[in-house]
């Protein structure tokens, strides 16, 4: 073999190589990449379900139960991981009908902490975060900055010291992030607590009129998050669970961690 084409064929072989191992990479990437995605199932009439925390309305509904698998890392600052299951552990489950979306929540926590915040601050108690984005529009996503758009927000609900279960959480507001005490009480969601030896069961609903303008029919799909926290001595939250892998809790500025609810029959 000439020189020349000795170094053409080595040349082509190393071209092989590259094209390889991005292929390698890229499987493995692929195969890394989980995607969170939620069938929730479409009721024809009004869901047979009672705000009150109680959850053995949603059983025969059909929604399955998804865990709330993922332990965050940080919130702004270094979170302990739970100790056990039996310190913080949840699943979730959801079920649309035509007006409404229905969350159930269901929480392992070995201590109960409510009410020893403010309004706005119910993240360093027991909270569930419920999360949507209403129209999946594409983002650009920066660390620490927010691309909520109109149809985005966070619905936070705990207890309260009257024993009452509050809402709260941020949504977008000209192009701030607000929260109004009783806004999303004021736009109809109702939101109840039941606590048990165990934990607690938690119940949302949510008018799709809020965060969805088209109607809930089979195949419309929306972005979707539940995150848990846990506060076992009072002060600050001590852990939290996420749905999907927002190890460093972001989903309250932006949709980048966001998984699927995908309405089906
Ligand atoms: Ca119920
Ligand atoms: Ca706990
Ligand atoms: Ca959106
Ligand atoms: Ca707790």
């Amino acid at each position: 073999m000439s020189k020349g084409r000795l170094r053409a064929t080595r040349r082509l072989e190393a071209g092989w190589a590259v094209v390889l191992a991005i292929c390698v990479l890229f499987s493995f990437y692929a195969a890394e990449a989980k995607e969170y995605v939620y069938k929730a199932v479409l009721l024809k009439g009004p869901a047979p379900i009672r705000i009150d925390g109680d959850l053995s309305d949603w059983e025969g509904l059909g929604a399955r139960i998804e865990p709330i698998g993922n332990v965050c890392i940080s919130a702004g600052k270094p979170l302990s991981p739970p100790s056990d299951s039996s310190d913080l552990s949840g699943s979730f489950r959801c079920v649309v009908d035509p007006e409404n979306f229905y969350i159930a929540v269901k929480v392992r926590d070995d201590r109960l902490v409510f009410g020893e915040g403010k309004f706005g601050e119910a993240h360093d108690d027991d909270a569930v975060e419920v999360y949507f984005d209403g129209d999946l529009a594409p983002k650009e996503y920066k660390k620490r900055v927010c691309d909520y758009d109109a149809n985005d927000a966070e619905v936070r609900f705990s207890k309260g010291k009257d024993g009452k279960v509050h809402l709260e959480g941020m949504g977008l507001f000209g192009d701030r992030l607000f929260m109004f005490p009783g806004l999303w009480e004021s736009l109809g969601m109702e939101a109840a607590i039941k606590e048990h030896p165990w934990g607690y069961t938690a119940e949302l609903k949510v008018p799709k009129i809020v965060f969805v303008a088209v109607p809930l029919r089979p195949g419309v799909e929306v972005g979707f998050q539940v995150m848990v926290n846990d506060d076992d001595d009072g002060g600050r939250r001590d852990s939290k669970i996420s749905w999907t892998e927002d190890l460093n809790d972001e989903s309250w500025y932006t949709t980048k961690y966001f998984g699927r609810l995908v309405i089906v029959k």
